[in-house]
């Protein structure tokens, strides 16, 4: 890579945007010139990158030109009205928002698993949805080898999946109930501390949630398998960072968990942490920060033929957002 790039990052001050920064900075991605942008809100506050401080601008319509790279984490709203404005500017947008997720002319790529998809774009490619993504990292090296049908899954997902406002709503609930003052539930509609919620996103008319869906859309995608199911139950846990997810998987082929595991080691971006006789097996703690998702429990599904059980783990604002979207700016590095 000779070249570099101005990078934009909207919404640059949010859970997703500082990781965003971080992540550019980290893997040393080649940027020119970084411009950090927010809301009216955050205008004028300074960011650091690479040891200095920049300025955080307020998005307009006008703040894409001379721009080669937009990393979107502002919310669908904000990536339906700027994404195509940013694109029609000559920028390639990476969004993170489901706004473009299913859009036919939009790729969906986790890199590990469908980088070429990336070569079609338009000007706009999608990152998935966090718990899918930190999902398929342990199930799409095992559908390569077994070939994979439907999956059952319950996740367990961390309030940063809700952005900086739910990191504080669980912090101040927490000191609340322990120095005996009344509990404030502003993010959620119940209290989160101590607690566990089954409810993430908006609910459809199918009795699940928004985000119970995106596994199976986004899942067929990104695999490039139309007739994938998962009937799953999204669930939020008092955990500050990293989500987690219990899958049982049925496959076409005969299983086995050597077969798995085997896979699973020569699979990039997830590592195995199967022991479990010693206590080894993946946690949300164990993987905050971290660029690989890691996967343990795997077992035969007592429940049907040709099945698999696994535990996965992954720290969603990394590899369920901000990771892999500077991995698809990589990939379009490589291509420029
Ligand atoms: P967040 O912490 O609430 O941050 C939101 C960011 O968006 C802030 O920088 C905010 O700027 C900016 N913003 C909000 N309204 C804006 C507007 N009208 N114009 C410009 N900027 C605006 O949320 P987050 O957790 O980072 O998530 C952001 C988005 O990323 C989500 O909505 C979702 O689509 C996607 N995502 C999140 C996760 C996750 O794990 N958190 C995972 C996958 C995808 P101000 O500082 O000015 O308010
Ligand atoms: O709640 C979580 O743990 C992850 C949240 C993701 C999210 C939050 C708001 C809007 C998304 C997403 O990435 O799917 C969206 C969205 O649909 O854009």
């Amino acid at each position: 890579m000779s070249r570099s790039f101005h990078v934009a990052v909207v919404g640059a001050t949010g859970a997703v945007g500082i990781e965003m920064l971080k992540t550019l900075e980290n893997r040393n991605f080649p940027v020119g010139k970084l411009t950090p942008l927010a809301s009216a809100r955050s205008a004028g506050k300074k960011l650091k990158f690479r040891g200095e401080d920049i300025t955080v601008q307020e998005l307009t319509e006008n703040s894409f030109s001379g721009i080669d790279i937009a990393l979107f984490s502002a919310g669908g709203s904000v990536s339906k009205q700027f994404a195509p404005i940013a694109a029609k500017a000559g920028c390639v947008v990476v969004d993170n928002s489901s706004a473009f997720r299913m859009d036919p002319n939009v790729p969906l790529v986790v890199p590990e698993i469908n980088a070429e998809d990336i070569k079609a774009h338009k000007g706009i490619i999608a990152n998935p949805n966090c718990t899918t993504a930190i999902t398929l990292m342990a199930l799409y090296p095992m559908h390569q080898a077994f070939g994979v049908k439907r999956i059952f899954a319950s996740s367990y997902q961390a309030v940063s999946g809700t952005g900086v406002k739910a990191l504080l709503e669980l912090q101040n609930q927490v000191e609340q109930i322990v120095t005996g003052k009344p509990v404030k539930i502003e993010v959620y509609p119940h209290q989160i501390a101590f607690n566990v919620l089954p409810h993430i996103d908006a609910w459809l008319d199918n009795g699940y949630t928004k985000e119970e869906m995106k596994m199976e859309n986004e899942g067929r995608k990104i695999m490039h398998l139309p007739s994938f199911k998962a009937s799953v139950t999204c669930v939020r846990v008092p955990v500050y960072r990293a989500h987690s997810i219990a899958v049982s998987a049925e496959f076409e082929k005969p299983v086995s968990v050597e077969g798995a595991r085997e896979a699973i080691l020569k699979a990039p971006g997830i590592d195995l942490m199967d022991d479990p006789q010693n206590n080894v097996y993946p946690l949300p703690l164990a993987v905050t920060g971290k660029y690989n998702c890691q996967v343990g429990r795997i077992r035969k599904d007592c429940a049907f033929d040709n099945g698999l059980c696994f535990w996965v783990a992954g720290d969603q604002l990394l590899k369920g957002a901000a990771l892999n979207a500077v991995q698809i700016a990589e990939e379009l590095a490589k291509i420029w």
